[in-house]
């Protein structure tokens, strides 16, 4: 229950990080649907405070609902809808973002970005509504000051504030149902899933309770899910706790592939079972995300788009490898980490243009374009089911098979020529990854004519069905 994505077997999703919904529609129209993308994360869609002080309009605002309104930086609600609607009918599904353990931040009042009126320090959010009787009090959390403090302690991670953030009580009835009334509504709208965030700071208990409240996705089923859970041994709280509610993101993965992409002799081991690391059928795999790569929420030891030559690597390599369901990300450029999306003067979100060579312009990076990373999502869907097999790691080369369906390879200096076993039927195919500017070859004894050189990217792929 709850790991299933409704897009018809497809596996990659992109989450385009602070994209406006108009730009969303589009993108899923040009290049998602084309491409075999599954779906795309959204940024939070509902009503959040305007941050004005510390920083003019900083993404993380969107992590401090007023309400459930569905109006947010990144348009209104009839644009959401045309959104969610255009992009099922190109085979992509949307999946968002609910920030639903907290309200905004002690301190912040005013209006939201739907116009509500809320007050934190009183524990007033009208547009809800939620009002003092529906946040966890001193009672529950243990810590001094009301804080979250102590991670070694279920109680204090999940009863007090973290950062400052209005703690909800989802053991309410109330509580509950409001919460499952603002997903219910986006499932009406045609919405499939949900990415939970803060979901280590919720009760596996009351995340179920409130699941238990939801109406299936059209099509049938429940919604996709996916519990932002950051567990790197360092604390009580484990991934496992919430195996049962979907998939769970799994952060160790972003620290392994880093490490694997600069040793590539370490690649075999990025799944690492005895360091705890979630199951293949339950984790929520990606190189990094939104938070980590401005290093936020589990940060340090990973790359991002400012590497672009591991990066691509590490995407590459994490795309045609057998585990977990795949994520990529889609940033903007920024130098702050405080840095909301590229805007214009009156701070709403610059439109995503696309350059001459599908690249995008206007400060948006769009990782998810760069062929390395949006061609291999022909290749995950081309091989699922798949065993790993032909695995190949010396020589700072690591190729692999995925049955006689798809073969990878990468080379960490730029070049490889060489004839390495596979699982695929002979023929001609086309190279993924260079758009079928190189066509490699496999005998009838399934030996694949590697060929990486300097001129293009150091990966090659190749599937079936993909002959030139
Ligand atoms: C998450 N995971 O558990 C998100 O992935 C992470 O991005 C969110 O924090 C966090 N939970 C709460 O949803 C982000 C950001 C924080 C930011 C909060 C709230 O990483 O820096 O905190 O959103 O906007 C900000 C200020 C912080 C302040 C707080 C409350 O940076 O200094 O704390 O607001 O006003 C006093
Ligand atoms: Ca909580």
């Amino acid at each position: 229950e709850f790991t299933d994505p409704h897009c018809d077997g497809k596996q990659v999703i992109v989450h385009l990080f602070e994209w406006k919904w108009t730009d969303i529609a589009q993108e899923c129209e040009r290049y998602l649907g084309p491409k075999g993308y599954c779906g795309v994360q959204v940024s939070p869609a509902n009503e959040h405070v305007m941050v004005t002080k510390e920083y003019p309009r900083p993404w993380w605002e969107r992590y401090q609902p007023v309400s459930y309104k569905l109006t947010s930086r990144s348009g209104n609600e009839d644009q959401f809808k045309d959104m969610v609607q255009r992009c099922k009918k190109v085979g992509v599904r949307v999946f968002v973002d609910v920030v639903v353990n907290h309200m905004a931040g002690l301190g912040r009042k005013g209006q939201g970005t739907a116009g509500s009126g809320f007050d934190s320090d009183a524990l007033s959010f009208p547009g809800v509504p939620f009002g003092r009787d529906n946040f966890n009090d001193k009672s529950k959390c243990p810590s001094g000051d009301g804080m979250v403090n102590n991670y070694g302690d279920p109680n204090n991670v999940r009863n007090c504030y973290l950062v400052g953030l209005t703690d909800l009580d989802q053991s309410q009835e109330y509580v509950r149902d409001k919460i499952a009334g603002f997903f219910n509504h986006m499932i009406d709208i045609g919405v499939a899933g949900f990415r939970v965030d803060a979901a280590k700071h919720m009760w596996p208990g009351d995340i179920g309770a409130i699941q238990g409240k939801l109406k299936n996705v059209d099509g049938g089923g429940k919604p996709f899910f996916y519990h932002e859970v950051i567990d790197q041994n360092d604390g009580a709280i484990k991934v496992t706790e919430y195996e049962s509610l979907g998939y769970v993101t799994e952060f160790r993965y972003c620290q392994k592939i880093a490490w694997g992409i600069k040793n590539f002799g370490q690649l075999g081991g990025v799944v690492d079972y005895g360091w705890g690391m979630t199951k293949s059928s339950n984790a929520f795999v990606f190189v990094d995300n939104h938070d980590n790569q401005r290093g936020h929420g589990g940060g340090g030891n990973l790359l991002t788009h400012k590497q672009p030559r591991d990066y691509k690597m590490a995407v590459a390599f994490t795309l045609a490898y057998n585990y977990g369901f795949t994520r990529v990300m889609s940033s903007y450029s920024f130098d702050s980490t405080d840095q909301g999306p590229p805007h214009n003067s009156d701070y709403s979100a610059k439109d995503v243009t696309i350059n001459q060579d599908g690249s995008c312009g206007n400060g948006w990076v769009c990782e998810h374009r760069w062929n390395p990373i949006g061609n291999m999502a022909a290749f995950r869907n081309a091989v699922t089911g798949t065993d790993l097999n032909n695995w190949y790691n010396q020589g700072d080369v690591v190729a692999f098979g995925r049955g006689n369906k798809g073969f990878f390879a990468m080379a960490k200096q730029g070049h490889a020529q060489m004839q390495l076993k596979s699982g695929m039927p002979a023929g001609s195919y086309c190279d993924l990854i260079t758009d079928c500017k190189k066509k490699i070859n496999v005998d009838g004894n399934g030996m694949v004519s590697v060929n990486i050189d300097n001129n293009d990217e150091p990966i090659m792929a190749i599937i079936v069905g993909g002959h030139s």
